[in-house]
């Protein structure tokens, strides 16, 4: 199980893995861990994106554990167990106690978030759920028909209504369904949005007002997709995001696309929620759930 989630990430984190050789190469050299040392592990964490304030934390870490001592594979070791400590595993979906859980997925335009829930609804299908989306994107023309063709494929049902409904209703009818017909999971698809457009912000809170009126508690997960691409501009974008609406987990997308993988570290830090899910490219098993130990492990594979 490890094993196969662990080559997965292996295979989508290669873009990035070119940066974290060049952070692994400086424990391959002979000599102490002195200054110089330091601050040439320093500039190779920043250019692997990892953020000021995880790289500031690890050479500190490092200077006090092994300063003056010899370079050996045991400081490798020790800036990878840091690395990993930075992160949270993703934990998967939380589910409701009882009757349908509703994921809620939002972001900003592109991001991943359909191709994200066919995914994710693939990979719940798989875990013996009755998974129903609901096609809340009712603003883009081709949205509604890219999800049914998702659905199709994946066989799980899907709510929707003519482009220009109101979104909020078809979320509402999606949870009806689901609470009549004993399904286990809604994942709502929503229109991309920048926090800026206020009035589709306020469009994303109807719908989280509406489906908890239909099912206690929902949505229990919203999650926030980021593209990976981005890097640690996203988490600008996500920190926006997160004041409009309440979030409780991501989704980063694109990682197979990027060299910027190393920002998963700077994300955990500024945004404090849980990165859920990993987007590691466009098929429908491209997403894996996040694991610390398997994602550090892929970066200095
Ligand atoms: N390589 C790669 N491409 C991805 C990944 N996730 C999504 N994409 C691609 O990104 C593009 C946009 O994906 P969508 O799922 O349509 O994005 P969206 O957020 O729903 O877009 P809007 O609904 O327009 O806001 C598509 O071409 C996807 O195939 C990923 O993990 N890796
Ligand atoms: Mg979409």
């Amino acid at each position: 199980m490890f094993r196969a989630l662990y080559e997965k990430i292996k295979q989508g984190l290669s873009k990035t893995r070119d940066l974290f050789a060049g952070i692994a190469s400086l424990f391959r050299l002979r000599g102490k861990v002195d200054q110089d040392f330091l601050t040439e592990l320093e500039k190779r964490l920043y250019l692997a994106d990892v953020g000021t304030g995880p790289t500031t934390e690890i050479i500190a870490r490092v200077r006090a554990a092994f300063l003056d001592k010899e370079i050996t594979g045991d400081v490798e070791l020790f800036v990878k167990q840091l690395l990993k400590e930075q992160l949270t595993a993703g934990g998967g979906i939380r589910y409701a106690p009882t009757g349908p859980t509703v994921v809620l997925v939002a972001g900003v335009n592109g991001s991943g978030k359909t191709t994200s829930i066919a995914k994710l609804a693939n990979r719940l299908k798989s875990d013996g759920k009755k998974v129903l989306v609901a096609a809340c994107d009712t603003f883009r023309a081709a949205a509604v028909e890219q999800l049914t063709i998702w659905s199709e494929r994946i066989g799980c049902e899907i709510v929707k209504n003519a482009p220009g409904t109101d979104p909020a209703s078809v979320a509402h009818d999606a949870c009806e369904k689901a609470k009549a017909r004993g399904f286990d999971v809604v994942i709502v698809d929503t229109a991309g949005r920048l926090h800026t457009q206020t009035h589709l912000m306020r469009e994303l809170e109807k719908i989280h007002r509406v489906v908890g009126k239909v099912i206690e508690d929902a949505p229990h997960e919203v999650l926030l997709v980021l593209d990976g691409t981005n890097g640690q501009n996203a988490i600008a974008q996500a920190e926006h995001f997160k004041k409009a609406v309440k979030c409780t987990g991501i989704i980063l997308t694109k990682l197979d696309g990027t060299a910027r993988g190393g920002a998963i570290f700077a994300i955990k830090q500024k945004l404090d929620l849980p990165v859920k899910f990993v987007g590691v490219g466009e098929k429908l098993d491209d997403l894996e759930p996040f694991d610390p130990e398997a994602y550090v492990e892929a970066l200095f594979a």
